[in-house]
């Protein structure tokens, strides 16, 4: 584990398709919504294009002070100066992102099983990711669902690692990841499908895990 970093409790993912929007414009309306962590999720663009978008959404971010981490792509946040990185486990290594982004880039690691979060745990890495903790139609390739029952068990065997939940995550049951031992949320059809509504999406999800 790299540092501790003050994780809000919700914490966006933007997506193009599902938000009908460009990433910079997304960042305007999540940062506008009060997020202050907030990912750039990018699968369906070639290299230049996903570029050319993270370089805008990362001047989007800058102005409105948030932090923005781009999603697998180390060279992309490096050379966007984006605040950091999410990797899979398919991704460049973590040490290796370390390496390229330096020792204040925030890295953060997808997990799918206890086994693959206690060895990140060992990883230089700011946060875990787990999940998904629900079905998700989001992500068709994902691995098979954890559960809250797995995600408790990690919080125990790992009570002070920053840990992210993710997937099938909304307004109605992000209250139980946090009390499940999550510090944060990772949301995306919840926070940005149908752009229109995000203002109020991250309203909800912000009063829900704010009650738990
Ligand atoms: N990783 C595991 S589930 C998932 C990712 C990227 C998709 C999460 O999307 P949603 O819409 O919040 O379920
Ligand atoms: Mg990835």
């Amino acid at each position: 584990m790299h540092s501790r970093l003050e994780l809000p409790r919700v914490y966006p993912v933007t997506d193009r398709r599902l938000s009908g929007l460009s990433h910079a414009e997304q960042v305007r309306r999540l940062a506008a919504a009060g997020a202050t962590l907030i990912q750039l999720r990018e699968k369906h663009l070639p290299a230049g294009e996903f570029y050319k978008e993270a370089v805008k959404a990362v001047a989007a971010a800058r102005k409105a002070g948030v932090i923005l981490l781009i999603n697998d792509r180390v060279d992309i946040a490096n050379m966007t100066g984006a605040d950091g990185v999410h990797l899979g486990q398919d991704d460049l290594p973590p040490d290796a992102a370390r390496e390229l982004l330096g020792r204040d880039a925030i890295i953060g690691l997808s997990t799918h099983s206890i086994t693959e979060a206690t060895a990140a745990a060992r990883e230089p890495v700011d946060y875990i990711a787990f999940g998904p903790i629900f079905p998700t139609d989001t992500k068709p390739d994902t691995e098979p669902v954890v559960g809250l029952g797995q995600l408790a068990e990690i919080r125990n065997a790992l009570p002070n690692v920053p840990l992210v939940a993710i997937g099938g995550i909304n307004a109605a049951n992000i209250a139980t990841v946090i009390e499940a031992g999550a510090d944060t949320a990772a949301v995306i059809s919840s926070a940005v499908a149908g752009g229109e509504n995000i203002a109020k999406n991250l309203a909800l999800l912000n009063t829900a895990a704010n009650r738990s």
